[in-house]
């Protein structure tokens, strides 16, 4: 039986070195089967994109009419895509630019450095290339980096990368500014929802939100229509703010059976509905399929920051949207809970979110 107090099923191998090392077929560990494969879907139009939002630096209390505006847009994109991108948002786009090079730098180090910060199944944090444990898996065309950023007792800057100099204090920064954002994108979540502009915060855990980092790393690919970069999965956490590259595309969405090739505004942040939101608004909103695609000429660097409820308390449907007609989809469980399945088997579409849903 696989467990998360072992260490990988297998020996690691990191993608960047299958890359870099010139072989022009890919190993078939990372051979996807036909039908996930990003040729065998049917390639959505260009001029397709998730929608795009001007926050207005989020100036809601100055103008009622701007206020109004805004909250029906993030209204629209939670409900018809699950998935926006904001503009004006109020992180500094330098501090965007700087942190985006400042972690591409970081993987341009020589692997015996990045080795050091090597990650286990148990915690996630530091240097990985595989997610879950189930051996023989089919794994993903990429390397990432895992820390976590709050509660307070967790955030550990020793196991954050030291070099290149100032990512530590790059992180820092930039994780202060996303909780502010993310903290302020659930109050509009919960005023769309008709609940107190306080309600989705509270349910996270008030001052005690959880928020970690990914950042990934897609080396280029020598048959990238053989694979994926990450394969389809919601987001387990709650709100997900995603820095993407902003010269190479790869974000895919599922949007009515399509893929939506994301193309990033820029210096916008993407956001997306997670599955704490989905059983807290009992499935008003929806967290959606994703995926991201490689290519051969380009290397690509996301950053995906998690802004999560506290991982110990129970996370259940808000009772103000329970109704006779609707009642509870979920039980309450716990997010430390929840994020096992991820942990365990990896990225799986959105079987976990689906699979709890309540007899009825
Ligand atoms: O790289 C991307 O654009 C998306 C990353 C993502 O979906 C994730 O880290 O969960």
């Amino acid at each position: 039986m696989t467990n998360l107090d072992q260490d990988w099923p297998e020996p690691i191998v990191r993608v960047q070195s299958l890359s870099e090392s010139g072989c022009p077929v890919i190993p078939t560990r990372y051979i996807k089967p036909p039908t996930d494969r990003p040729t065998a879907s049917a390639a959505a139009s260009d001029a397709v994109n998730i929608p795009i939002i001007d926050v207005h630096g989020f100036c809601l209390d100055q103008d009622d009419a701007l206020r109004d505006t805004i909250l029906r847009q993030v209204s629209d994109a939670c409900r018809n895509w699950g998935f926006f991108q904001i503009t004006n948002h109020g992180i500094r786009a330098e501090l965007l630019d700087d942190i985006r090079q400042g972690w591409h730098d970081f993987f341009q180090l020589p692997v015996e450095i990045k080795q050091g910060y090597a990650n286990n199944p148990r915690t996630y944090e530091g240097y990985g290339s595989r997610l879950g444990v189930q051996r023989g898996a089919i794994l993903d065309w990429s390397d990432y980096f895992f820390l976590h950023y709050l509660p307070p007792h967790l955030k550990d800057h020793n196991k954050w990368p030291a070099a290149p100099p100032c990512l530590r204090e790059l992180i820092e920064e930039y994780g202060e500014e996303v909780v502010k954002l993310g903290g302020r994108l659930l109050k509009l979540l919960s005023l769309n929802l008709g609940l107190q502009e306080g309600y989705l915060r509270n349910a996270f855990g008030g001052e005690d939100v959880g928020a970690c980092l990914r950042v990934n790393y897609y080396p280029k690919c020598p048959q990238p229509e053989l694979t994926l970069g990450l394969s389809s999965h919601s987001d387990p956490g709650g709100l997900t703010l995603l820095l993407p590259d902003d010269q190479v595309a790869g974000l895919q969405v599922r949007n009515a059976h399509k893929w939506i090739t994301v193309k990033p505004a820029p210096h916008a942040i993407i956001v997306n509905v997670g599955d704490q939101v989905q059983v807290l608004s009992n499935a008003i909103y929806r967290s959606v399929e994703h995926r991201v695609i490689v290519n051969s000429n380009k290397e690509r660097v996301s950053l995906a920051f998690f802004y999560n409820p506290k991982s110990d308390i129970p996370i259940e449907p808000a009772k103000e949207l329970i109704t006779e007609d609707k009642p509870a989809l979920y039980s309450p469980m716990t997010f430390d809970e929840y994020r096992l399945f991820i942990r365990m088997r990896g990225p799986q579409g959105k079987s976990q979110v689906e699979s709890l849903k309540s007899p009825r």
